[in-house]
């Protein structure tokens, strides 16, 4: 049966309790696990009826309710240029209808590779694959590969995907759920995954002293964001660098969230740092499902059909995604971009901190970039003990006042708001204006 949106009367955001959404929720949960397609987007952490989305311009979105809110989520960072942007849905309808996946290679492919190199001069070779948890998961079967070593060293509270490796202590999602470390991951598996606290080179390497030579790869957030937004500290990155250097460990850069993102040669270029494996997503498809793990020619030629690691996939660099992609990194090449796209973020985390200060809520704001979280903590974030520290009934008591009020947050704190180029000056005014009855409210 096609589902029937009714248009409700627009109404004031509070005006209709959702009633269209609450239904097709219900509905929903009859087919999908959960009604969702991703835990997150359940609200679990944050209660109340989840969004059904009808539609979605530039940097807002419109639910079966007809309510309107500014979107912080933007697809959880793919959209940097916003909803439907015209360059993308022309691309997209162009393409369409010269077939959307030719199960054989096309010219787009190796021009959004192309591009992707020559903004990330550490990547050699690239190879495109349909969700950053294929990215990550085949950036690690290489590493393990070439070292010929097993253990893998990530950071509590990152988050690189749904792979068994990483599901140890992740950051995004399952902390959210409030699970360690997801049931079906076997032990055995569980094993093979080291966590040290982020921004912490001293327990690096103490991991590394107990774990001589046997340590294929350390995997980074460069900018952790799904612990909620926490730069790197001075010299941590460039730590990583030479401890994985001095033990013969590769050093892999999981860039989903910060390529293309922070700057056009992501966090490598703003930090200036060459990792030996980078795994990309999110802006590099335009909305649409690519992603991408690349890097030192001697480690990708591993990769089959050149060397034995195997890894596929029926639908990667298929010519609709590509175009999407290509469609979207020119513009972020045009001057200024980055300057004009962080300030409206500097703006944003600069106000909310004023309206933190104003009613006295122990409160953090980090921003890195155009990404920033607002933390309900009391002392500063620079990993995911501080982060835990958070008030999370606050936030949910936050994120449902703001939600009400028309401005979508990411359901979780320990999620990043993603600022687009298409949120106006006028949706961040309106935000602090929410933020701050909110805050009043929930004081
Ligand atoms: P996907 O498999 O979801 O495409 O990408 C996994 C991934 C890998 N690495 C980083 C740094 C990531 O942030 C992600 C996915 N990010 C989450 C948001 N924090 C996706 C949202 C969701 O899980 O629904």
């Amino acid at each position: 049966m096609a589902i029937e949106t009714t248009r409700r009367a627009e109404g004031a955001p509070g005006a209709n309790p959702r009633q269209v959404s609450a239904g097709l929720i219900a509905r929903a949960e009859k087919i999908l696990v959960g009604g969702v397609n991703s835990p997150v987007r359940a609200f679990k952490a944050v209660g109340g009826v989840p969004l059904m989305i009808d539609r979605a311009r530039g940097s807002h979105l419109w639910d079966v309710d007809g309510r309107e809110y500014v979107d912080y989520v933007c697809s959880w960072g793919a959209l940097i240029l916003g909803h439907a942007h015209h360059e993308i849905v022309g691309a997209i309808t162009d393409q369409a209808a010269r077939g959307t996946s030719y199960g054989m290679t096309s010219p787009l492919e190796i021009e959004l590779g192309e591009r992707v190199v020559r903004a990330l001069p550490s990547v050699e070779r690239v190879r495109f694959v349909s969700s950053g948890t294929e990215a990550t998961m085949s950036a690690v079967r290489a590493a393990r590969a070439f070292t010929k070593r097993d253990l893998i060293l990530k950071f509590e509270g990152g988050y690189h995907g749904h792979s068994d490796g990483f599901l140890v202590q992740a950051g995004s999602g399952l902390a959210t759920l409030g699970i360690s470390s997801s049931p079906g991951v076997p032990q055995t598996l569980a094993h093979l995954t080291l966590n040290a606290p982020y921004n912490d080179l001293a327990a690096v390497d103490e991991i590394f002293r107990a774990h001589p030579n046997e340590i294929a790869a350390v995997i980074v957030e460069p900018v952790a964001a799904n612990m909620g937004v926490s730069p790197p500290v001075s010299g941590f990155l460039e730590g990583l660098r030479k401890m994985t250097r001095r033990d013969g460990a590769l050093l892999i850069f999981d860039e989903v969230i910060s390529g293309f993102r922070i700057a056009l040669g992501g966090a490598q270029q703003v930090y200036n740092i060459a990792p030996d494996l980078t795994t990309l997503g999110k802006i590099i498809g335009g909305g649409l499902p690519v992603a991408a793990y690349g890097g030192r020619l001697d480690i990708m030629e591993m990769v089959a059909p050149l060397g034995p690691v195997y890894q596929a996939g029926t639908l990667s660099g298929n010519p609709l995604a590509m175009r999407a992609g290509l469609a979207t990194l020119p513009q972020l090449e045009v001057p200024g971009f980055y300057d004009a796209l962080n300030n409206k973020a500097k703006r944003l985390a600069e106000g909310l901190r004023l309206v933190l200060a104003e009613t006295g809520i122990p409160g953090r704001v980090n921003v890195a970039g155009s990404l920033l979280t607002l933390f309900f903590a009391d002392r500063p974030v620079r990993d995911y003990a501080t982060a835990e520290t958070s008030d999370c009934a606050r936030f949910a008591a936050f994120f449902r006042e703001m939600l009400n009020r028309g401005i979508f947050l990411p359901p979780s704190q320990f999620e990043a708001l993603f600022v687009s180029a298409a949120h106006t000056d006028v949706d961040i005014d309106a935000t602090l204006s929410a933020a701050r009855s909110s805050l009043a409210a929930i004081a």
